[in-house]
């Protein structure tokens, strides 16, 4: 059995297989004058995707499986079948206007980790599963790490099936339409250890020269989707006092969440944004009658979103008492703050440092597979710095190749490690 030590990936492999995956689903984005990608959740795109990273894990010899929820896992031997195996992946899912790493870089990375013991012939001391998840960004069904979520039984199957897209189209039916409703049972699957590799999706890594970072855990995550109710009528005809203006109410509790994140009352790093505003009838002389809105907000302290939230629901019933409108609120998505297995940061740390790569801890921002599966095993993650002050979610996301490089050989070492783990 060859040792392990020394092992380097092939990056012009890896930013190869990166390349290929990206031109699926790719637009060209005016705005950013740059190419973009365009891979929504179980959309045509996302099916060709997910077919051609499956035959890449086929053509690396890997046994691939399809879960309930469309989550493909694919199974590497080790040494000792007894042991339980280290898991790494992430999501080949983009948002509308995505980059060509965000998810990727963590699903043909760890394709890259095994295409490398393969090159070496090496066999880790326990079997090895790399996968991606479903439906990891939410933007089509309205609540992100689906798949992960529903793998480790925080999200109960038929629940996830149930979720429709703004065309009324189910979770399960697509699932369906692009060939990906598996057999596997879901919440089966129970890692040694769970670790992802990603770009960081901001400036921190970039502004402060440091190759990598290392994710000592998630901020929490809360999604709401407001239908703000008014009376649509006519802009000129219609006296400011007699006005039920759902436009101005959106307004307002879109100015009351950044109020809330500039005035510090719930915490310094609370962010909020108020991504999707549709008003209706959506005409220049038509006060609007109806608007659906919705509210991300990020808290590294479940108390401090907990009162945020209890906040804004008190605002909005100020203002149905104000302005005679009515808002209704359905939560979509909610995630706790997650702390990351400290023992597996410190592996990555030592392999960071090994390779001569400067490293720190950092929050994530966004939220991660890798955070559903803290649920059921020790996990962390490793970040990569991006150029374009680390831009994500917009076509301007780009980490070079040797940025890369360290992560996925990071990543590799982290993987034998933990391989070699008895218990
Ligand atoms: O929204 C997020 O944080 C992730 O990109 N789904
Ligand atoms: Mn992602
Ligand atoms: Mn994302």
């Amino acid at each position: 059995m060859k040792a392990h030590t020394g092992l380097r990936i092939n990056t012009d492999r890896l930013m190869m297989s990166i390349e290929e995956l990206g031109a699926i689903g790719a637009y060209r984005d005016a705005e950013a004058n740059v190419m973009g990608v365009r891979r929504l959740a179980l959309s045509a795109e996302d099916g060709a995707g997910r077919r051609l990273v499956m035959r890449w894990f086929e053509e690396a010899g890997l046994h691939v499986s399809v879960d309930a929820i469309g989550n493909v896992y694919a199974d590497r031997a080790g040494r000792d079948a007894s042991l339980a195996p280290v898991m790494s992946g992430s999501h080949v899912d983009s948002v509308p206007t995505g980059g060509r790493f965000d998810g990727v870089l963590g699903v043909l990375g760890a394709l890259e980790v095994v295409r490398t013991l393969n090159d070496a012939g090496a066999m880790t001391r326990r079997p090895l599963t790399i996968a991606f998840f479903t439906d990891e960004e939410g933007c089509r069904f309205g609540t992100d790490m689906l798949g992960s979520a529903v793998a480790t039984g925080r999200i109960p199957l038929e629940q996830a099936y149930a979720l429709r897209d703004a065309d009324r189209k189910s979770v399960r039916n697509e699932l369906q339409a692009i060939g990906f409703l598996g057999d596997e049972a879901v919440n089966t699957r129970r890692p040694h250890a769970f670790v992802e590799c990603h770009v960081e999706q901001g400036p921190l890594l970039i502004h402060e020269g440091i190759d990598l970072g290392v994710v000592s855990g998630v901020q929490g995550i809360s999604w709401q989707r407001l239908t703000i109710s008014g009376a649509s009528a006519h802009a000129g005809a219609t006296p400011m006092h007699l006005r039920k203006d759902a436009g101005l109410a959106a307004a307002m509790i879109n100015t009351k969440i950044h109020d809330m994140c500039a005035h510090g009352d719930y915490g310094s790093d609370m962010r909020a944004t108020m991504g999707v505003i549709r008003p209706e009838p959506c005409m220049i002389n038509v006060i609007p009658g109806r608007v659906v809105a919705t509210v991300d907000l990020r808290n590294p302290s479940d108390d401090a979103m907990h009162r945020a939230e209890h906040a804004l629901d008190a605002y909005c019933r100020e203002l149905e008492r104000t302005m005679g409108v009515t808002i209704v609120s359905q939560q979509t998505a909610r995630t706790p703050a997650v702390a990351f297995d400290e023992s597996v940061q410190q592996i990555i740390e030592a392999a960071a440092r090994t390779q001569g790569l400067s490293c720190r801890r950092i929050l994530a921002g966004a939220g991660h597979d890798a955070q559903e599966w803290s649920a059921v095993c020790k996990t962390a993650m490793i970040f990569v710095p991006g150029l374009n002050d680390g831009i994500s979610h917009n076509p301007r996301e780009l980490s070079t190749p040797e940025q890369c490089a360290n992560g996925i050989n990071t990543l590799l070492a982290v993987v034998l490690a933990l391989s070699d783990e008895v218990a």
